[in-house]
């Protein structure tokens, strides 16, 4: 198992399944990292999952990926509509990119139809739940192999 997945969570994500069930579902980020461990143990990756509320400490994880990571998927919330920071931070990392997101963001309002990390992401996933995170890391793990 020397492959590894980064899967970065950004703002507002730690309240999966407390709040808005009707647009994100009921699963907790907390049941999302664990089926992630579990399919990257079943494709034989290993997986390191983080949430944060702080673009700097995004582009930070971004960073760290450098050289470590063999593919990173993200979900940068709401900095997907507004970062060009994150996007740059990703064009400085050589690995695959997959982006998530839970919601269908072009069903949704139009600020939200436009994100710069699809600019640099090799693949989006987006309108199907958090099922989104088992498709991207089965991507992935096809692709790193
Ligand atoms: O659909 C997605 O995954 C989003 O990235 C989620 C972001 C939103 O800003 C993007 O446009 C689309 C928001 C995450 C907020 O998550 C919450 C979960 C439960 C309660 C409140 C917020």
């Amino acid at each position: 198992m020397d492959k590894l997945v980064y899967i970065i969570n950004g703002p507002n994500l730690n309240l999966l399944g407390m709040r808005q069930p009707e647009i994100y579902g009921s699963v907790t980020l907390q049941e999302i990292e664990k089926t992630c461990g579990d399919i990257g143990d079943q494709l034989g990756f290993n997986t390191l999952f983080m949430q944060s509320n702080h673009e700097g400490e995004i582009i930070d994880l971004i960073h760290d990926a450098r050289g470590k990571a063999d593919g990173v998927i993200i979900n940068p919330g709401a900095f997907s509509h507004t970062s060009v920071a994150i996007l740059d931070a990703l064009n400085a990392y050589d690995g695959i990119v997959v982006e998530v997101h839970i919601s269908n963001i072009h069903k949704r309002e139009e600020f939200r139809h436009k994100s710069y990390v699809s600019l640099r992401a090799e693949a989006v996933i987006c309108g199907f739940g958090v099922d989104g995170y088992q498709i991207a890391l089965k991507h992935l793990g096809k692709a790193i192999r």
